[in-house]
């Protein structure tokens, strides 16, 4: 269900809009799309959040970065939390029946940690280095990415530094899914990476 999931970033993109970047990665077969913006207004978000909705809906999941008024404004599926924001168990009693949660984690402890709260997802972050989130730190490599995902049951997604190159270890080393910026979003045509990274997760999943 989660295979490729993408996280839209206009900066690092070549002059898309959020929309743009989510049109293009559908396409091209991306089964969840979040929309991760620190700068805009939260109309300015909330507008493009109700835009997203309408581009995803029927093809991926939608999900919010950080906020989860814009995502509950907006009718987004879900949201994404990072440790320092509000509780898993907080954010559920605001949230309407099946709405998705997911969490970054660094740790075995904190993935259980959120399993137990009740996280829909939890994200290794970071698997690998990366330019593309300046306080993301050290990767934690593929070692915690292994150990996560035999410690839970929820479905494990990567994030950070991953490419078409590392996604056949990652997968076969328990990830559901696999969360990329640059891999999709800087590349000169994001529908054909979409659709070859897509293709590269699905193969990876047939092998193991
Ligand atoms: N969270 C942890 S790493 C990261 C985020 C948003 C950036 C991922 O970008 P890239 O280009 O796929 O490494
Ligand atoms: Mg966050």
């Amino acid at each position: 269900m989660y295979d490729l999931y993408v996280v839209t970033d206009e900066a690092l993109s070549h002059g898309l809009t959020h929309e743009e970047i989510a049109r293009r990665a559908v396409a091209g077969g991306a089964n969840i799309i979040q929309l991760r913006d620190k700068e805009k207004s939260s109309r300015e978000l909330y507008e493009i959040a109700c835009k997203m909705k309408e581009i995803c809906r029927g093809y991926a999941l939608f999900i919010v970065n950080d906020r989860v008024d814009v995502a509950l404004a907006a009718g987004a599926d879900g949201v994404h939390l990072g440790q320092s924001d509000l509780p898993i168990a907080a954010v559920r009693k605001l949230c309407p029946k099946n709405f998705l949660i997911g969490i970054s984690v660094g740790s075995v402890e904190e993935a259980k940690e959120a399993e137990a709260a009740g996280a829909d997802y939890v994200a290794v972050s970071p698997v690998f280095s990366t330019s593309s989130k300046s306080d993301a730190g050290a990767g934690h490599g593929i070692a915690v990415v292994r150990d996560i995902c035999s410690s839970v049951m929820c479905p494990v997604i990567g994030i950070g530094g991953i490419n078409a190159e590392n996604t056949p270890e990652l997968i076969a080393a328990g990830l559901d899914g696999v969360a990329v910026i640059s891999a999709v979003v800087s590349a000169p045509d994001v529908t054909e990476a979409a659709r070859e990274l897509s293709l590269i997760i699905k193969t990876a999943k047939e092998n193991r």
